[in-house]
């Protein structure tokens, strides 16, 4: 049997191609027929490559190995063979057959008019594996070249029948930039090589920002306008984690355990305490500029004080920011972090619970804070007056101005208590 890697066959090989000047190139056979059916007969044998892959999606990497197999075979005919439900991946996980199908047909075309796609395995019943889609290529007449992954070599012993692949086609080994390929492991009697210097995948192609860099501009367009692979949406956690520093973070999540632990004992929803509490300080690590700045754009205009003070603003910021991009839009949650820290009159007792976590959360030593923790827990609107006026007395030490917030809400409460 002769080894493709080595250069002196292909030559010897090449005199015999049927892709040449002096020799008729078939057509392309329809794929819903056998290729033999269609195919002219041939003294010699038609090359056909096959390239086999979930093509999730199909990527440079893939459309570059496709043109070298190609510059490097000349075959006669050359199918990408999308799979339907790969046996070696969950098919949940696998985009849509169709979508597939369809991108693969698109960089097929943008190679020009060689290339084609065969439905074979995705119009199969069931599973399709490497071995049938061999031998239902390998007519009469048909010399099959199988492009393999160089990563996937060790892989194949393992595949339904996988012995007898390599005696069905000549492998088609495509190298990938930094992988080193051991030829003396290749278990296959007839092979070449072809090394690509593009290191894609996939996967990094699906989750990657910049996809356009990796595919070609229909199979982009396609991934547009079907929204294949949406960005993953982070968790809300985490992207209040990667926002706030270490020791704002430890804060929060103390607030979000005191938070439904207060919301637990009043009967209110623990759940939104805690989505509250969370994005509470979203924006206490903003500057005062930074907060303008996210008003402005959200249209929200800042009253005089709150204009001075990154203190007040940082829960109008935060309750903004929750809305337009976190889509937070319970209006409980959305007040409880907007009048985190001043209160308002009449507070909606979600607002009271994470007002109080935020003064009483384990961490908060001051004068007078296992006062209120004990008063949070048997007269919740007794709690929050303590709180509002230990913060007035502040303000009154430091000479700043008192929002009417903070004012409306301590009367309000007074009001109740009286
Ligand atoms: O964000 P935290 O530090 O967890 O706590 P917070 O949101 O209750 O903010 C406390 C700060 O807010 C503290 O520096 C005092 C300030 N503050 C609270 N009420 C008023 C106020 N500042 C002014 N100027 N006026 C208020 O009515
Ligand atoms: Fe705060
Ligand atoms: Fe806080």
């Amino acid at each position: 049997m002769p080894d493709y890697a080595d250069a002196e066959f292909i030559e010897k090989n090449e005199e015999i191609c049927l892709n040449c000047q002096y020799c008729q190139k078939p057509a392309m056979p329809d794929m819903t027929l056998p290729i033999w059916k269609k195919a002219p007969k041939k003294e010699a044998n038609l090359k056909t490559v096959i390239f086999g892959g979930v093509f999730d999606p199909i990527h440079n990497g893939h459309t570059r190995t496709a043109a070298l197999v190609y510059e490097r075979i000349k075959p006669d005919f050359f199918y990408f063979v999308p799979s339907r439900t790969p046996p070696h991946k969950n098919p949940k996980r696998v985009t849509d057959a169709e979508h597939r199908y369809n991108m693969t047909k698109i960089a097929a075309e943008s190679l020009g008019e060689n290339f084609s796609v065969s439905r074979l395995e995705l119009d199969a019943a069931g599973v399709s594996y490497t071995v049938e889609t061999l031998e239902h290529f390998r007519q009469n007449g048909v010399e099959l070249f199988f492009v393999i992954g160089a990563d996937n070599i060790d892989q194949i012993a393992s595949w339904r029948r996988g012995g007898e692949i390599g005696g069905l086609a000549t492998m088609v080994i495509a190298g990938r930039g930094g992988y080193e390929i051991d030829r003396s492991k290749i278990p296959f009697p007839n092979f070449l090589i072809i090394e690509q210097d593009i290191e894609l995948s996939s996967t990094f192609v699906r989750e990657c920002e910049n996809k356009q860099d990796y595919v070609c501009d229909g199979v982009y367009k396609y991934i547009t306008e079907n929204n294949l692979y949406p960005p993953k949406v982070k968790n809300l956690e985490e992207r209040v984690r990667e926002t706030l520093d270490d020791k704002r973070w430890r804060h929060t999540l103390l607030v979000c355990d005191a938070a439904r632990s207060l919301a637990r004992h009043y009967g209110v929803n623990e759940d939104d305490a805690y989505t509250a509490a969370l994005l509470h300080d979203y924006a206490k690590g903003f500057s005062l500029k930074e907060m303008l700045n996210i008003c402005a754009e959200y249209d929200i205009i800042p009253d005089e004080v709150q204009r001075e003070s990154a203190a007040l603003l940082h829960g109008v910021v935060a309750e903004a920011v929750s809305y337009y991009e976190f889509h937070v839009t319970n209006s409980e949650i959305l007040n409880a972090i907007r009048y985190h820290t001043t209160l308002c009159a009449n507070p909606e007792p979600l607002t009271k619970v994470v007002f109080l976590a935020d003064c009483i959360e384990d961490s908060r030593v001051y004068a007078g804070a296992d006062e209120i923790r004990q008063a949070a827990y048997s007269d919740i609107d007794g709690a929050c007056v303590m709180a509002l006026d230990g913060t007035l007395k502040r303000l009154t030490k430091l000479n700043r101005p008192v929002h009417p917030d903070t004012i409306h809400a301590k009367n309000f409460l007074l009001g109740d208590i009286l």
